[in-house]
């Protein structure tokens, strides 16, 4: 007993010394921090004036800003389905034919879920000897075959979908879990350095997504109200995972890409985020839509303070990580330059639902349709451009200009403003690229089958595990499955 006393001393003073072992096999740790509905323009060193987020700020500082990453949806689900399964929505059947180009996503009582024939990044990192956990927003399906834990997550701390309450509502139930969601990051990090196994964390905060949330110590902080409040924790929670990759002494071995899963949703006006520069947000193709704000932060392998102009979006993030995987000494030596291996410019399709709108190549992006919402959800108070009118872009119904796309310089243009004249010798030189881009996306396109087209109240959350104990089981009801509707 002496011994094993003497020993176990002996152990705490060589990890006290040492640090943990951190070799994790020689492998890359990866963490993804997903805000929901955070806009490009929110954060200070995207340009917003009231600097709310200084430890995202220093986390820029200290790796590369990367201004033009999209992401894959102008929406939560198919965005995030893109995320985990580097492949667009169109692909993986987040998507619905219920109507043409419509944005769909899974509320409570949808039908589909990730199909299990997508194979997602926490399954293809289980084979390389990752431990993966998700925090936070799931959003690929609440029903018990779509959870993570059926896809590859060893771990999951949060709920099925969003936030929505109230949560005894009796006619749409939802069963949140959600605490302290900084403190379980940091413990999985801890733990897995401790064992030396690599890891995944997968850190999906919905503080910014409607009904907006704050802890008690950061409400009144922002000149901006409960968004900005939400900002200032989350910007909080970053700096806390950060400091403790570098107090673990594993900052080196951790790759961390900042981001968000759409557009700041300019509908909510006062109470919603900011797109910056960029026209309209959130469930639009324009760029407020889907670019996002970027940070990778990778110490000692990502030369710090730098900005990187490359056409990148979450559908492309899988292979990316993907390379660090097979060949992780190589790789990680070769990617140091992120332009020469994995940051090259790719076209970046923009969707809604299963109708391409648009597609960037290189700096010039082609609006093959156009359209912002409805005219009767404009009547009804829902517009998706506040503020913006761009001839034959914010419109009222679908146009259609695949004939005769409608052509934008990105790079001079970020507003999307000012349409370059198809009579002009830079429109009959682009415009052929960009023909061909599309050309060879749809020649090797193989649609998914769509998840998002039917919903049944009977596949609600009404009785989830662990509901007979706290006396909460709701009864099922019957079965009425049909069709969802989805305006936008
Ligand atoms: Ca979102």
């Amino acid at each position: 007993m002496a011994l094993f006393t003497l020993c176990l001393v002996f152990l705490q003073c060589l990890v006290a010394i040492t640090g943990y072992p951190k070799d994790f096999n020689g492998k890359t740790n990866f963490v993804v921090l997903l805000m929901d509905d955070m806009g490009w323009g929110d954060l200070g060193v995207y340009g917003e004036p009231n600097r709310e987020t200084p430890n995202m700020d220093q986390m820029a500082a200290e790796g590369v800003l990367l201004p033009d990453f999209y992401s894959a949806n102008p929406l939560c689900s198919p965005s995030r389905a893109s995320l985990l399964s580097g492949r667009l929505p169109i692909r993986n059947g987040f998507y619905t034919t219920n109507m043409r180009g419509r944005n769909a996503y899974t509320p409570q009582d949808i039908m589909g879920g990730i199909p299990d024939y997508e194979i997602l990044l926490p399954e293809i990192l289980k084979e390389h000897g990752y431990r993966s956990k998700i925090i936070g927003k799931w959003h690929l399906g609440q029903q018990p075959q779509y959870l993570p834990h059926n896809h590859g997550f060893d771990e999951f701390f949060g709920a099925p979908n969003c936030h929505f309450g109230p949560y005894n509502n009796k006619n749409t139930p939802n069963v949140p879990v959600y605490k302290d969601a900084n403190m379980e990051g940091i413990e999985f990090i801890e733990a897995q350095t401790q064992k030396s196994e690599p890891f995944f964390l997968y850190w999906a905060a919905d503080a910014t997504h409607g009904p907006m949330y704050a802890s008690k110590p950061f409400l009144g902080k922002s000149a901006r109200g409960l968004y900005g409040d939400a900002v200032i924790e989350l910007d909080y929670g970053v700096g806390q995972i950060l400091s403790t990759l570098k107090r673990l002494g594993i900052a080196e071995q951790t790759l961390v890409f900042f981001s968000s899963d759409n557009g700041a949703a300019t509908y909510a006006k006062l109470e919603g985020g900011s797109n910056g520069p960029f026209l309209c947000g959130k469930e639009t193709t324009f760029e407020g839509g889907m670019r996002e704000p970027t940070i990778a932060w990778w110490p000692g392998n990502i030369p710090p303070g730098k900005v990187r102009f490359t056409d990148l979006g979450w559908e492309y993030f899988v292979m990316v990580l993907h390379h660090f995987m097979e060949h992780p000494n190589h790789e990680k030596r070769y990617c140091i330059n992120f332009n020469a291996c994995v940051f090259v410019h790719r076209p970046i399709f923009y969707y809604r639902g299963d109708l391409l709108m648009a597609v960037r190549v290189g700096n010039y992006k082609a609006h093959l349709w156009t359209w912002a919402n409805s005219l009767e959800e404009f009547q009804k108070g829902t517009d998706f451009c506040p503020g913006q009118n761009v001839q034959n872009m914010t419109v009222r119904q679908q146009e259609d200009h695949s004939q005769q796309p409608l052509l934008f310089n990105l790079a001079k243009d970020y507003g999307e403003k000012y349409q370059i004249k198809p009579n002009s010798a830079e429109y009959k030189s682009v415009i052929p690229k960009i023909t061909a881009a599309v050309k060879e996306h749809l020649d090797h396109l193989k649609k998914g089958e769509p998840q998002l087209n039917y919903c049944d109240d009977a596949v609600m959350n009404w009785a989830p595990p662990g509901c007979k104990e706290i006396g909460q089981c709701l009864p099922i009801p019957p079965s009425n499955k049909q069709l969802c509707y989805w305006p936008h």
